[in-house]
């Protein structure tokens, strides 16, 4: 593989761990634990695996005591994050810190890799090429939903050929819910493996006190908010475009809300307040139509406009049409094979109730298309083919017609659509995603030593140097509640939305009305690897704010 000159020196950069994980570690046991909610069927459902207490790693004056070598299997699941490389170089350092003899074995392009028993040996040699680089092409990564008992016994078949102890799963909610089913099944039958989670996902849905952040979250966030600032130049210089920006997310808006804080777009619309105040399409084509039509009489014909790429399931409206949408695609899947376009559409418009039906018929041909695409594995809308920012420049330019016609405005609107997802999901980790990953890889090497199953490995006090995070273990049970899937209800990791009390949504809310009416951009420029802490190493200004941080 050529490398370029700044890959070369990058693959040198050894990241830091906290100063537990520095040495021997023992284990503190903590508390107890319960679900985030629905206890009662949660705890039917994992039987073996629930209330488990969370655990912490301390430094210990004893060497690490490791009976016998063994073999550890790993899984990179779903879309990509920076930092996954990270991770896999961590467990493995961990392992081979504990026993020379361990092994590490990646199976290939996610879970149907495990399935299929497509799986290769991860050496040093060949770990050394991926250290501190995006992407998960050391393995490949994949969206296969593992949930059945059939393709549990097929991986265990493969496991026991490989002598493989744990099994570890990189993944998002989704991924981390399979990793909780899957360790359930093996404690159940006595099949003696492990199954351990770690956080992953540019999304930044899946955290909470213990999981302070989803890793990638921090790199993508800073690729966007680069390209944000380059377009927000752009569009100051030439003064004659609206720039629809839509921001991978999925559901949640934490990347829309930390690009907002990193470039101070004149809107960003934030999905879970649109859903909270109960907004409809009309309110916010209303509210983009005030900020336009203001800052034309300021003679401004000019602005920046984040979109969430969740934004059209939060609609409340949209949302139940949404819902029934998935249950007659899940009803009546087979019906709407080889159909065209519009009998598909008018299939589908036939089986929904009258108020959805007549939502639906109303959306342009394209977008009501997008929201009838195949849900994926997990059963979710793929949000990522839906151009919402188009839908709302389309309606926009629209209501600025009719406005016009009425003497109401009397600037120009020429819009430009932009979609910042993929670009941002594979960049080489940034100081932060690169000790993080490593921390967490390393660390769940330790969980797998603790003899501990159904966990989520957990690094937390990320907003301090590397050296003072805490390191330990969750069980993933406890961020779990029951939620309806494929039309069935099902046991889920929890998605933490943005928190309309807390800090970095309060700190937006609080700039929003002067960003509208003033053009007060900021460029944050590329990602810094090399130079002062507070460029290189600063986190993220979500997680600033949420730890009570200063972000000037
Ligand atoms: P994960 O939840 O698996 O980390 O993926 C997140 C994400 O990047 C979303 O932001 C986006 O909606 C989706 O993946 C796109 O999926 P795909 O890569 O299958 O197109």
């Amino acid at each position: 593989m050529k490398k370029s000159a700044l890959q070369r020196v990058r693959s040198e950069y050894q990241p830091k761990l906290p100063k537990a994980l520095q040495g021997p570690v023992k284990v503190r046991i903590g508390e107890a634990t319960e679900s985030v909610a629905d206890q009662e069927e949660i705890k039917k459902l994992f039987p073996h695996t629930y209330g488990l207490p969370i655990v912490q790693f301390e430094s210990s004056e004893e060497p690490e005591h490791v009976e016998e070598p063994f073999n550890v299997g790993i899984i990179l699941s779903g879309g990509q994050a920076p930092g996954g490389h990270n991770v896999v170089s961590g467990i493995f350092d961990g392992l081979k810190r504990l026993n020379k003899e361990n092994r590490l074995y990646g199976f290939l392009m996610g879970p149907s890799g495990f399935i299929n028993h497509q799986y290769m040996e991860l050496t040093a040699g060949y770990i050394k090429e991926y250290r501190n680089t995006g992407g998960f092409d050391i393995i490949g990564s994949g969206r296969t939903k593992l949930e059945t008992p059939e393709q549990f016994e097929r991986g265990l078949k493969i496991l026991k050929e490989l002598n493989i102890k744990a099994l570890v799963i990189i993944g998002g909610d989704d991924s981390n819910t399979n990793a909780a089913v899957l360790a359930e099944y093996y404690q159940n039958i006595g099949a003696g493996v492990q199954v351990i989670g770690v956080p992953k996902t540019i999304d930044g849905d899946l955290k909470n006190k213990w999981i302070e952040t989803s890793f990638g979250f921090d790199t993508a966030c800073k690729v966007y908010s680069e390209v944000i600032g380059n377009i927000q130049r752009d569009c100051n210089s030439a003064k004659k475009y609206y720039h629809f920006i839509k921001l991978m997310g999925r559901s949640a808006s934490h990347i829309a809300l930390e690009c907002a804080l990193e470039t101070q777009p004149n809107v960003c619309l934030i999905s879970e307040e649109v859903l909270a105040k109960r907004m409809t399409l009309d309110n916010i084509v209303s509210y983009l139509c005030y900020v336009i039509t203001e800052r034309a009489k300021l003679g401004w014909n000019f602005g920046t406009v984040l979109v969430p790429e969740g934004l059209i399931e939060f609609i409340p409206s949209m949302k139940a049409l949404i819902s029934e949408l998935n249950d007659v695609l899940a009803e009546h899947s087979s019906e709407m094979e080889g159909l065209d376009e519009m009998d598909k559409l008018r299939k589908i418009h036939s089986y929904l109730t009258p108020v959805n039906a007549d939502l639906y018929k109303s959306l342009p041909k394209h977008i009501a298309l997008q929201l009838s695409l195949d849900r994926d594995s997990h059963g979710n809308v793929q949000v990522s083919l839906i151009e919402t920012e188009s839908l709302l420049s389309e309606m926009v330019a629209k209501r600025l017609d009719e406005m016009k016609e009425s003497g109401e405005y009397s600037g120009k609107f020429n819009a430009q659509h932009h979609f910042f997802g993929y670009e941002g999901r594979c960049a080489d980790p940034t100081n932060f995603d690169a000790d993080y990953t490593y921390a967490l890889g390393f660390n769940a090497a330790m969980l797998i030593n603790a003899g501990l199953t159904g966990y989520m490995s957990s690094v937390r006090n990320l907003t301090e140097k590397s050296e003072d995070w805490i390191a330990g273990g969750i069980p993933i049970t406890m961020l779990m509640n029951m939620e309806k899937r494929h039309g069935h209800m099902k046991p889920v990791i929890q998605k933490a939305l943005v928190n309309l009390n807390g800090k970095p949504y309060l700190k937006f809310a609080s700039m929003r009305e002067t960003l509208a009416l003033n053009t007060l951009y900021q460029y944050p420029g590329p990602i810094q690897y090399f130079g002062p802490a507070e460029i290189c190493d600063r986190p993220s200004m979500t997680l600033l704010l949420e730890h009570d941080k200063d972000i000037n």
